[in-house]
């Protein structure tokens, strides 16, 4: 389909200029905001990561793709909440990129659909030191402590805010997620639970504060 194609090509290329324009004409064929990010976006910024990684890209590229992105998950974020409407608090997420790690688009996905599922979700943003996830659970006794790490540099800080939730003595669940994670690894760190994608995360949270 060819206007899928386009929003497709214009994170590729990181085009920031016409990316709206293209999620509005898609928009304007019905096609859910929800499935533009999923079947569109994510593909996309995968393909980019694919390019990098193979040295077909640079970083200047990255940066554009993820700009372009990050653009269009920004336009699209008001209508993904109307989507499923508003329900009451179910439990509060502390959420945060761990240490060392900028990478936030997946995390914010997650922070997003948690809120429309009916969690009040506190998002401490990237690179957040662990001695501010365990001081803010402890302030707001988070039920769930939920981590995003993208590199195998930084899934390591994952383990130390497990560690330091123990010694405090923390009663919130921590569940971990991010490209580079595995459900085997999360068990190797002594994780409460894995989610693969933003879909799966409230399922997870729910089957864990049940
Ligand atoms: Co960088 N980057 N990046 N990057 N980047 C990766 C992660 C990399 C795999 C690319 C590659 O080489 N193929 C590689 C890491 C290699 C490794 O360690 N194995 C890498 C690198 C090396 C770097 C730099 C070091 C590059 C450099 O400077 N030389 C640098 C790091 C800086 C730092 O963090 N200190 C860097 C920088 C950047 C940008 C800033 C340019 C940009 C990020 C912009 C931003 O986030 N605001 C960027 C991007 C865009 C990527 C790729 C291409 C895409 C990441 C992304 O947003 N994916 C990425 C390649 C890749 O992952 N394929 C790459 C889309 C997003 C929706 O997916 O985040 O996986 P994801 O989230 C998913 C699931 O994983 C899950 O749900 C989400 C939605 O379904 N999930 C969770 C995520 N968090 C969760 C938490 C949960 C549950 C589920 O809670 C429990």
């Amino acid at each position: 389909d060819e206007g899928k194609y386009e929003i497709y090509k214009a994170v590729l290329k990181g085009n920031k200029k016409d990316i709206i324009n293209l999620v509005n004409k898609e928009l304007d064929k019905k096609t859910l905001p929800g499935d533009i990010i999923d079947n569109i976006l994510i593909p996309a910024i995968n393909e980019v990561g694919r390019l990098f990684d193979s040295q077909k890209y640079f970083l200047p590229q990255l940066i554009a793709g993820a700009e372009a992105m990050k653009l269009a998950i920004d336009y699209l974020e008001p209508m993904l909440t109307k989507e499923n409407g508003s329900a009451k608090n179910k439990g509060t997420v502390i959420i945060a990129t761990v240490s060392g790690d900028i990478h936030d688009i997946g995390k914010n996905l997650v922070a997003l659909m948690l809120k429309n599922y009916g969690y009040r979700v506190i998002d401490l943003g990237k690179d957040v030191p662990t001695e501010s996830i365990i001081k803010e659970a402890k302030k707001e006794s988070a039920d769930i402590i939920a981590l995003s790490a993208l590199m195998t540099t930084t899934m390591v800080e994952m383990e130390n805010v497990i560690k330091k939730a123990k010694e405090e003595g923390l009663k919130a669940k921590i569940i971990v997620g991010g490209a580079v994670i595995t459900e085997q690894y999360a068990r190797e760190i002594g994780a409460d639970g894995y989610a693969p994608d933003a879909g799966t995360a409230p399922e997870l949270i729910k089957s864990l504060l049940e």
